[in-house]
């Protein structure tokens, strides 16, 4: 039975990757902080079906010494390092503990593996962020990095943290670069998930305005629990290789509301509110990935598109306020 350990398992892309892993026989672990663990119906909605099937580490990505005793303790087959400050618009109200967490976090988990076992694969979340203000449009792996955002900044150290272990120490160590990846199990701060909880919330008279920022950025938006797949793909190749993982199609922030407003039968226009309080100091203008080497080398395909995934999230979030409601 193969054994994987995953940092940032109570998040979106953790709790599909739990599940895809057992799907496929593995024994899985997490490291969690231990507030999850003392808090577990509140930090861990994501993951409360999949619990009795899962171990959980008390650890945390600051301290070294609790992660260099996870890895000795499990000595796990596969390693998914997905846990990071994620929020970008929060990476610059708190720049230091984004930098510390993010690149301190990557850089433990690497010499851990690297020191305690070495025949461990690493994956990496590194991030379209790390494009910022794009060179070339679609962006590919070959596409230059200049990232707009501490956060992007995080995962481009990150990114080069992992490859400098491959070539260093030839481990089997990859990067993926994820665009945006959305579901009903995102968080409520991302601009999807806002859109399509209060686009429910107006439709059942439970709310009247929805405030956003910047709703020309264009994003190119697929599903998490396709992406996953292609995480789990990237550990089972011969060789470790960096791969960009998108759906090369590109929406702005406006369309994903008109889109979201228009399936409950009502129009964007009437309750979105445009507030500079959520303007960034610097945004990434657009993202559009070229996917084609991950689908060429790993046989994988992006799944649900930009229409299925929004009504996919805003008919969970109706049922769920319903429910909730009565
Ligand atoms: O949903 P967002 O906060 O995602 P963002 O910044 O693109 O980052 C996400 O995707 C990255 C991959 O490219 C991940 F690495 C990262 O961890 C995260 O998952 O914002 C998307 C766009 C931005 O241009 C933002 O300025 O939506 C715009 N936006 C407009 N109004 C808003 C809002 N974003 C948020 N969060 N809230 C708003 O009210």
């Amino acid at each position: 039975m193969p054994r994987a350990l995953i940092t940032g398992i109570t998040g979106q892309d953790g709790s599909y990757l739990v599940e895809l892993l057992l799907s496929k026989g593995y024994e899985v672990h997490g490291i969690v902080r231990r507030v999850a663990l003392e808090d577990p119906s509140h930090r861990m909605w994501r993951i409360k079906h999949l619990l009795k099937d899962i171990r959980l580490h008390a650890g945390s990505l600051e301290s070294f010494p609790s992660i260099y005793k996870t890895i000795v303790d499990v000595k796990p087959d596969e390693c998914y390092h997905l846990a990071a400050q994620s929020f970008v618009s929060y990476s610059f109200e708190d720049e230091f503990s984004t930098l510390n967490t993010n690149i301190n976090g990557t850089h433990f988990m690497l010499t851990a593996v690297r020191d305690v076992h070495p025949e461990c694969r690493f994956y990496f979340a590194g991030s379209s962020e790390m494009f910022g203000k794009v060179r070339e449009v679609p962006q590919s792996e070959t596409t230059p990095f200049h990232p707009r955002s501490p956060y992007g900044i995080s995962k481009v150290a990150g990114f080069d943290l992992t490859r400098n272990y491959r070539e260093s120490y030839d481990m089997f160590a990859v990067n993926g670069i994820l665009f945006n990846h959305e579901s009903p199990r995102r968080g409520y701060e991302f601009v999807t998930r806002k859109i399509t909880f209060n686009a429910a919330k107006i439709k059942l008279g439970l709310a009247s305005e929805l405030s956003l920022g910047n709703l020309d950025a264009r994003r190119d938006w697929g599903h998490s629990e396709d992406y996953v797949t292609a995480m789990w793909m990237m550990l089972q190749q011969q060789k470790p290789d960096d791969f960009v993982v998108a759906t090369g199609v590109t929406h702005t922030v406006r369309e994903f509301c008109d889109a979201a407003f228009k399936h409950v039968g009502l129009d964007y226009r009437d309750y979105v509110v445009v507030n500079p309080q959520f303007f960034r100091p610097s945004e990434v203008d657009v993202l559009m990935g070229d996917s084609s080497k991950a689908q060429r080398v790993l046989g994988w395909k992006p799944g649900r598109l930009f229409e299925d995934l929004v009504k996919e999230m805003v008919d969970a979030d109706l049922r769920s306020l319903q429910e909730k409601n009565g």
